[in-house]
């Protein structure tokens, strides 16, 4: 199953006027929208982080809310880290190296200090118990950094070199993410299992791509995927079987972010606009397409379910 994870936005955009913040409800946080019925919540919902004010706009099942959470110049980085299968509303936080996590279900906060600036955070569970844990990628060293959510153990890890695009995520079918980065220079994945230290490589890809992680054949392992923004086509290869697969959805200027939208297993075609602040969703069994308002310029979207 893909593991949620940010999805950072580059290139400076700006800020909305303040009349376009109304598109949401002012005030605190309603009653959560989707309780847990299931011990597994596979769907993504829509959810946007706005660094001028740190609140988190969450729209699930047709129904909005806003939780503030982070600074600006927080990183967020939305997972699991508490153990119930639903998305925590997270952030890192560069300047400190620390880790801001408010659970989605009870409102219990924590914080826990795993990292320094520079590092490239990554929410991933490296240990299949179904926390994500906390890590991050530090470019200067390729080293991995790996602190466990539930027993705070740590392990390290060196893979990867700078200028390399981490994209932690399980490409062995184990249930554990492995180490894995993606060079823009080649194009090149490298993998290297959590469990076995087994390393592989695969070229998919080429220079100017966004790597996108997620399982888009519904097998349980995450595949080889980039969106790339010159024609907005998505091109998959599956990790387990390698047969390829492309399918054009976005165009330039757009932000993929990874989940499955769907509610079928499968990670989907998903792209958020900055310009006009919609979610455009296709989906990968069926290519039956939706769009959906959420957000405005400036905002961060979130991969969180
Ligand atoms: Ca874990
Ligand atoms: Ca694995
Ligand atoms: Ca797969
Ligand atoms: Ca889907």
């Amino acid at each position: 199953m893909s593991r949620s994870r940010s999805i950072r936005m580059t290139g400076a955009l700006a800020l909305a006027a303040a009349a376009a913040l109304s598109f949401v409800p002012a005030g605190a946080a309603t009653a959560d929208p989707d309780p847990i019925t299931s011990p597994t919540v596979v769907q993504n919902d829509f959810v946007v982080w706005r660094p001028s004010n740190g609140v988190w706009y969450r729209l699930a099942n047709g129904a909005g809310t806003s939780v503030s959470w982070g600074v600006a110049g927080d990183v967020p980085v939305a997972g699991d880290y508490t153990g119930d299968a639903r998305s925590d509303y997270t952030v890192w936080r560069p300047s400190n190296g620390t880790w801001y996590v408010k659970n989605r279900v009870n409102g219990t906060t924590s914080s826990t200090q795993w990292g320094i600036a520079g590092d490239v955070p990554q929410g991933a569970d490296f240990h299949a118990d179904g926390r994500d844990d906390y890590v991050v990628w530090r470019p200067s060293n390729g080293v991995w950094y790996v602190k466990n959510s539930a027993n705070g153990a740590t392990v390290s890890s060196q893979w990867g070199v700078a200028g390399d695009v981490p994209v932690a995520g399980d490409y062995t079918g184990d249930g554990r993410a492995d180490y894995a980065v993606w060079r823009p220079s080649n194009g090149v994945w490298y993998v290297k299992n959590s469990a076995t230290n087994a390393t592989s490589s695969t070229q998919w890809g080429t220079a100017g791509d966004i790597p996108v992680t997620g399982d888009f054949s519904g097998d349980g392992v995450d595949d080889y995927v980039v969106y790339r923004p010159a024609n907005g086509v998505w091109y998959v290869k599956d990790a387990v079987t390698s047969v390829t697969w492309t399918s054009q959805w976005g165009v330039a200027g757009d932000v993929p972010v990874s989940g499955d939208f769907t509610d079928d297993g499968y990670a989907d075609y998903v792209v958020w606009r900055p310009s006009n602040g919609v979610w455009y969703v296709k989906n990968t069994v069926t290519s039956a397409t939706s769009s959906t308002q959420w957000g405005v310029a400036g905002d961060v979207p979130v991969s969180f379910r």
